[in-house]
């Protein structure tokens, strides 16, 4: 049987998860790519990728997510990290006050290095710890609201809004492609020299080598 890599789809997209270390980036990508969480997770070393197939109408969408650390340590690899990343899931600890004073140098980061038309979804994560909260959810909302993000509480843990934050950024960029695919239609039917010609961009090295023969990304 083909697995969810194997299986051809309609787009490719790429996106990213940043934010500070322990905040809970790679259980909130386990949770979402194979409902599995682990409280005993260690720091990720380098950077992880995981794929999940979405449905979008008619359209099947491989969503490859970038998982990398959040240590300083390992800021070497930026710029290969955000390049053809069309949406990012920005998380922040809601138990962890410096996780969100933080979460200015990671937008600072994503301007310098990310698409301007990226998708960001911010995201407070652990909102079952509500004993030992540090964060409002008003105080992210109202940081969402002036950067222009999505906003969401999350819990990796309890499975709350995962899979609605991972779908809200999905459906973000599949808009946006959608949008994209539709001007392209029109510019093929005003220059007939651009008919029949299909356009693929590659994400990256490593998604070039392995993509199945479908597969696009915008
Ligand atoms: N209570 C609770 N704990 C969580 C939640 N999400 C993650 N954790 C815990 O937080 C710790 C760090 O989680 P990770 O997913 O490894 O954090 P990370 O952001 O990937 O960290 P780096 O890889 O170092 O950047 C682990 O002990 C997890 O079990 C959550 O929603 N609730
Ligand atoms: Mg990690």
């Amino acid at each position: 049987m083909a697995n969810s890599f194997q299986e051809e789809c309609d787009y490719l997209f790429k996106a990213v998860l940043i934010g500070d270390s322990a905040v809970g980036k790679s259980n909130l990508l386990s949770r979402f790519a194979r409902n599995e969480f682990h409280l005993d997770s260690k720091p990720t070393i380098g950077v992880e990728f995981a794929y999940r197939n979405i449905q979008m109408g008619d359209k099947l969408i491989k969503a490859q997510i970038w998982d990398t650390a959040g240590q300083e340590r390992f800021k070497a690899i930026t710029s290969s990290y955000y390049r053809g990343a069309l949406g990012a899931l920005l998380v922040y600890d809601t138990t962890r006050r410096a996780t969100f004073e933080n979460l200015k140098k990671w937008l600072h980061e994503l301007r310098e290095f990310a698409s301007p038309d990226m998708v960001i979804v911010l995201l407070g994560n652990k909102s079952d710890l509500s004993h030992s909260r540090e964060v409002n959810v008003e105080e992210g909302q109202s940081l969402a609201q002036e950067e222009n993000l999505f906003f969401m509480e999350t819990s990796a843990r309890e499975n709350v809004n995962v899979e609605e934050a991972f779908l809200q950024m999905v459906g973000g960029i599949f808009e946006i492609a959608s949008q994209k695919s539709l001007q392209n239609k029109t510019n093929e039917a005003t220059n007939p020299t651009l008919q029949g010609k299909k356009e693929i961009i590659y994400v990256d090295e490593v998604s070039a080598t392995k993509r199945t023969n479908n597969c696009c990304s915008y």
